[in-house]
């Protein structure tokens, strides 16, 4: 993409109203514009980043064995009356009236839309297990949203649904999401450490939060500090493997870890003191094991092999993928902007040109642009005719992982400048093997010769 092409409305000066620094680069960035109080369009830039978190989410999903749909945002009022929930839920559910007088409702959860499919469609024991999931937006009338994407009214979210036979199968989907969720964060250079929650509306014991630590977060938390050196790295896992999944489970929650719903001063006491943590995180994540709770009441039921029925046991399980963008800003960013991880950079690279109308400089930015994206990598290319200094500040502040500054200067000594955003580190280098190192940071192509 050319700057000059894109729609890119970087603001110079702090948005009064932005209180943490994600909002604050957002709203600098051009990557959100606020429309109402919690709800955001989404500008070119932040809609490159939602859209990459999502791919990762569904790469991941997908890879446990979880099955992508779509549910509609509105449903309709009778099928939470039938949980239970309907009055339950409070003030923080919009309710709506169509014209026909319908009560309606602006989902701020699926558990029952998607117990309303299972029960019309799956009838024996040998459909299961089964986990459908969709990302769809949500809305929920927070009475204080704040901090721009990170709590919003109108949110994305992944939200994935497990139907088992037993309660022990539920609980293997219960380990299978958490290990997928460890790699899925993972992916997105954030450490997500599970804790143990309150379920709160949407019911059971079991439940584990995902808090990226960071100080501006809405949860208290306290945890071992020896949690924060558990990795899940690249270890290959067969989510069918029951006992591969548990041991996974076992060790990233076996240390004290939870929020404050769940903290109990006693226990966490025990810890050596020198471990004790408090801190401060923000949720990026939830998982349940609810049981019966819901296909009971709507009866989503199935025959066993001893041809009796019986209600499934459920769990859900939710990524929160708007507010992740503004949880690894959160947890990414220095004094001049945002700093993207690789995984989830909007573009790959930029690529600055110094002196724009300079026909050599024109001339190698061109060939740099079309060798990137003949790989299948998407440089940002900055080919405004501005200061060196301007175009240095956008980069800086749009926080794209890697640049090439390319000027008559160094072209007359055949190189261009790399310069990696989260160091600050430049290494002046022949453009092929610019070139050659975003191929391979990026797994495009065999590495630098
Ligand atoms: C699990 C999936 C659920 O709703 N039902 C379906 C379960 N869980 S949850 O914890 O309430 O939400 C899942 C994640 O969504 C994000 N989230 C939000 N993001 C932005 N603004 C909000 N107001 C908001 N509320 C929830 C969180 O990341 C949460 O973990």
């Amino acid at each position: 993409m050319r700057l000059t092409r894109y729609f890119l409305p970087v603001l110079k000066e702090n948005p009064a109203e932005a209180q943490i620094v994600s909002h604050r680069y957002m709203l600098r960035a051009g990557m959100i514009k606020q429309q109402a109080a919690g709800i955001y369009s989404w500008l070119p830039m932040g809609f490159r980043v939602l859209k990459r978190i999502e791919q990762i989410v569904h790469e991941e999903q997908i890879r446990a064995g979880h099955i992508p749909m779509l549910m509609p945002t509105l449903q309709p009022a009778d099928l939470w009356r039938e949980s239970g929930r309907y009055d339950d839920y409070g003030e923080e559910m919009l309710r709506i009236t169509d014209r026909h007088k319908r009560d309606m409702l602006y989902g701020p959860t699926n558990e029952e839309m998607i117990t309303d499919i299972f029960r019309a469609h799956v009838n024996s024991y040998k459909d299961l297990p089964l986990t459908l999931y969709h990302i769809q937006w949500k809305f929920r009338d927070e009475i204080r949203p704040r901090f721009g994407v990170m709590r919003g009214r109108e949110f994305y979210m992944k939200d994935g649904y497990n139907f088992d036979l037993t309660k022990e199968d539920a609980l293997h989907a219960y380990n299978r999401h958490l290990v997928s969720y460890l790699r899925t964060y993972e992916r997105m250079g954030l450490q997500a450490i599970p804790m143990r929650a309150d379920s709160g509306p949407i019911g059971g014991d079991d439940t584990h939060e995902f808090l990226v630590l960071a100080a501006t977060g809405e949860s208290e938390v306290f945890y071992d500090s020896e949690i924060t050196d558990l990795k899940f790295g690249n270890r290959e896992i067969d989510y069918d493997d029951h006992a591969a999944c548990r041991a996974v489970l076992e060790e990233f929650t076996s240390r004290y870890a939870r929020t404050d719903e769940t903290h109990d001063e006693a226990v966490f006491n025990q810890i050596p003191e020198a471990r004790r943590r408090v801190a401060r995180g923000i949720e990026v994540g939830q998982i349940f094991y609810f049981g019966t709770k819901y296909s009971e009441p709507m009866g989503a039921t199935v025959v066993n092999d001893k041809g009796e029925r019986v209600p499934v046991h459920m769990g859900s399980h939710g990524i929160g993928v708007s507010r992740l963008v503004g949880a690894i800003i959160e947890a990414s960013h220095d004094e001049k902007g945002i700093i993207w991880p690789e995984g989830v950079t909007p573009f790959h690279c930029g690529i600055v040109n110094l002196k724009q109308g300079d026909t050599e400089a024109d001339a190698a930015c061109d060939a740099i642009y079309r060798s990137l994206t003949a790989l299948g990598l998407d440089p940002l290319y900055d080919d405004r005719d501005e200061r060196a200094g301007a175009k240095f500040a956008t980069m800086d502040l749009i926080g794209l992982p890697w640049r090439i500054t390319v000027g008559p200067r160094g072209l007359k000594n055949g190189v261009v400048e790399l310069t990696s955003r989260r160091t600050g580190e430049s290494e002046e280098l022949p453009p092929e093997q610019a070139i050659a190192r975003i191929a391979a940071i990026y797994g495009k192509a065999a590495a630098e010769s």
